[in-house]
């Protein structure tokens, strides 16, 4: 099977001079925000990353597939209908020739096949509300506890049941590093979160620790980093999964419905919020892949 994946020139390049490189996900830019802002986003984030010293891969599958850095424009075809691909998905979305984005875990798993360690996104997906009733955990936590890498991240979003999440993440090896803080952001909040199992202060030290972890046979770490403008709309967030109930809204449908809910709600305070983290993560990650390449 040949060019099943497809690494964009100026990705291919830096991996074979071992220079940084971040992957990001295009879930985010099909179902995490309405049209414009998702591309926006997409964008912002790919300038942050080199803002940092590393080569952006946006990663997603067309035209049968695996595409390793898109090009912006391509970006424009990540839209609401696109295929949400888990890990388990890939492999069929490009077989079958269908456009597909991929979510952290999907992202994860593409970058692994091409050494790619390092990404940013907003929140990891994680144990949804109300387990086993549905019996829904985010397939972005088998993907981190079986791929080394760091994803930095505002923490795991707090629609999901972020005690049994941070349960899991220690059940599966994941190291939860609080950037600067000693508790797990909850995404659009900065605080009330869990403690964190470890707290850095700089990204050089994330770097190290990264790379003792992955000698010693470990997968990824996990970086919080508290969003800038920090948002409580936890009442809001009841809400929307209350109509996300009412609805029968279920599976991989949950979150995107969610994101919307927040967003048209908030006034777009949620949606500008989310936009920031997600940008700056990407930067978080593009420093701390940088310094990893400095070691
Ligand atoms: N964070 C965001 N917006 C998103 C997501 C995370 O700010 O759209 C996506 C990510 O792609 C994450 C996915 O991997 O939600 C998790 O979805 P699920 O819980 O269905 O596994
Ligand atoms: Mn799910």
């Amino acid at each position: 099977m040949q060019h099943l994946i497809q690494v964009g020139d100026e990705v291919r390049t830096a991996l074979e001079d071992e220079r940084a490189v971040v992957a990001l996900e295009t879930t985010l830019v099909a179902h995490g925000f309405p049209a414009p802002d998702g591309v926006e986003t997409g964008l912002a984030s790919e300038a942050a990353v080199r803002a940092a010293g590393a080569t952006p891969a946006t990663i997603g599958v067309l035209d049968g597939k695996i595409r390793i850095g898109l090009e912006p424009a391509e970006l424009e075809r990540f839209t609401p209908d696109a295929s949400k691909l888990g890990p388990r998905d890939l492999a069929v979305c490009a077989v079958q020739g269908a456009v597909g984005a991929t979510t952290v875990g999907g992202t994860l798993t593409a970058a692994a096949a091409v050494g790619i360690r390092f990404m940013g996104t907003g929140g990891l997906g994680g144990v949804h509300r109300g387990f086993p009733t549905p019996p829904d955990v985010s397939a972005d936590l088998g993907a981190a506890a079986r791929i080394p890498a760091v994803v930095a991240s505002s923490g795991v979003k707090s629609i999901l049941d972020v005690a049994a999440t941070t349960e899991l993440l220690e059940t599966l090896g994941i190291p939860v590093i609080g950037f600067g803080t000693d508790t797990l952001p909850l995404f659009y909040d900065a605080a009330g979160g869990p403690q964190v199992s470890a707290r850095c202060d700089d990204v050089s030290e994330i770097a190290r620790i990264a790379e003792a972890h992955w000698r010693l046979g470990g997968n990824t770490i996990l970086v919080g980093r508290p969003p800038t403008q920090s948002l409580d709309v936890a009442p809001l967030i009841e809400e929307a999964l209350a109509a996300a109930a009412r609805e029968g809204v279920a599976g991989q449908a949950v979150t995107p419905f969610v994101l919307a809910y927040l967003h048209d709600h908030s006034d777009g305070e949620t949606r500008r919020v989310n936009r920031d983290l997600i940008v700056d993560n990407a930067g978080l990650a593009g420093a701390i892949a940088a310094e990893h390449a400095a070691l």
